[in-house]
């Protein structure tokens, strides 16, 4: 039995946000992990027990899990007994999904599956996304695959920043079949703490796609609220403050629109799939993803109203998020972009970054202290890190002006 035990090997399927903190946490908790990347200079670099993804702590549990011998990588898949896969799910345009990763993880699978395998998909996906990895199984092997093959749906619900929400968060697990769920859950209950709930592989894949709409639509009302205050001329963080001591009221924060590759992706699966009912969640994401354009039009119209010729604006904050380094679809990043096309005195502050993204530095934006960016004419907060939050801005009002996204200086 122990031998058994100590010949277990897990591959993980794609080497990204998602697949690196899961192959390591696994190794860390004595499973023999291969990690699989098309991409060889990942391979390369965590086999030398380096990462290239930014997540405090993470490189620390890498290094340790690849020193002691139970984390390696390969570019090649292997056989093995489990599989995970946690390769991206974009979409094309049209905000339709593309599984193309999913299909070549899957495919590249087949080729080394054996009977009693478990594979388990991590990935955001469609509903119905497992059913179709079973398919594809089902051409590009000999096996009986439903009933030689044990497969099953996981999501992940970790923040970006806290990789130990990974096994300290509640988990769902649905499979294909009942035995499908009881393997996923063996396997993960060796890493997770927190509950494992098992459900079927279609609900666990709406399950995702619910949480993540779920922020989309309420992080929607806050950004539609403050469209509409904005016409009222009420302040609406004030407003949320106050309608928030209802006890049955808890709305979230407007901003500068919605970022990471979570929810301003997700919620497009669940509307790409059923359009004609899908209505309030693709409303949602036509709200969010018009915020940062409106947000351009207010800097437009407080230039206009400081009537200053080629004013200088300084963007607080370019990440998707505060107090993290990750740009990813940032709508800050987005807004900065823009007004620089707009207009020639465009600079950044981003305490979270050491140097400027090249796409950003080569249209002539520069990345300044928060001293320096406090004399522009405009003062345009974005990402409300923690920097920001212990200042408040002493403008001249003939020659500034603060548009503030996030009410922290207001
Ligand atoms: N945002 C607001 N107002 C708010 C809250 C967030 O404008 O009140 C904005 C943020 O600034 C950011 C965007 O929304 O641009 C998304 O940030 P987030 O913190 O809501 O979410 P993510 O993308 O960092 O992580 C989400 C999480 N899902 C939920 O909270 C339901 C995380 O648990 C998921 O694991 C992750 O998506 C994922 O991988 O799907």
């Amino acid at each position: 039995m122990k031998s058994e035990q100590n010949s277990f090997l897990l591959s993980v399927i794609g080497l990204g946000y998602i697949g690196i903190p899961t192959a390591a946490f696994f190794a860390r908790g004595g499973v023999n992990v291969l990690g699989i990347d098309i991409n060889e200079r990942i391979v390369n670099k965590l086999n030398q027990g380096e990462i290239a993804i930014e997540e405090p702590k993470l490189p620390e549990i890498v290094f340790n899990a690849v020193k002691s011998g139970k984390l390696k990588a390969s570019v090649e898949p292997k056989e093995a007994d489990a599989f995970i896969i946690a390769v991206p799910t974009p979409f094309k345009g049209d905000h339709v999904p593309d599984l193309k990763y999913i299909e070549s993880a899957a495919i590249s699978i087949s080729k080394v599956l054996k009977k009693g395998n478990l594979v388990v998909l991590e990935s955001t996906s469609p509903v119905g996304t497992t059913e179709y990895i079973q398919k594809i199984f089902k051409e590009h092997t000999n096996l009986n695959v439903e009933e030689d093959i044990y497969l099953a749906y996981a999501p992940e619900r970790m923040i970006p920043g806290n990789v130990f929400e990974l096994i300290e968060n509640d988990r769902i697990i649905g499979g294909i079949n009942p035995k499908s769920s009881q393997k996923a859950k063996e396997l993960y209950s060796k890493i997770v703490k927190g509950s494992i709930t098992i459900t079927d592989s279609r609900t666990a894949e709406m399950a995702k796609l619910t949480e993540n709409s779920f922020r989309d639509v309420n992080i929607a009302f806050a950004n539609e609220l403050s469209m509409i205050c904005d016409k009222l001329n009420i302040n609406v963080h004030e407003l949320i403050e106050i309608a928030n001591h209802h006890p049955r009221v808890n709305i979230l924060s407007p901003g500068c629109g919605v970022g990471g590759h979570c929810i301003a992706v997700d919620p497009w699966f669940i509307v790409n799939k059923t359009p004609e009912y899908a209505k309030l969640i693709h409303s949602a994401r036509c709200v969010n993803d018009y915020k940062p354009d409106f947000v351009i039009e207010k800097v437009q119209e407080a230039i206009d109203e400081l009537k200053i010729p080629n004013p200088s604006i300084t963007c607080f904050g370019l990440t998707f998020k505060p107090n993290i380094d990750d740009l990813r679809e940032s709508p800050a990043l987005y807004i900065c972009e823009k007004l620089s096309k707009m207009y020639s005195k465009v600079s950044a502050v981003e305490p979270n970054i050491k140097k400027i993204p090249e796409k950003l530095s080569d249209k002539g934006i520069k990345l300044v202290d928060i001293k320096e960016g406090l004399k522009s004419n405009i003062l345009l907060l974005l990402v409300e890190h923690k920097e920001f939050r212990e200042i408040k801005p002493e403008i001249d009002e003939n020659i500034q002006k603060i548009v503030d996204t996030r009410g922290i200086w207001l």
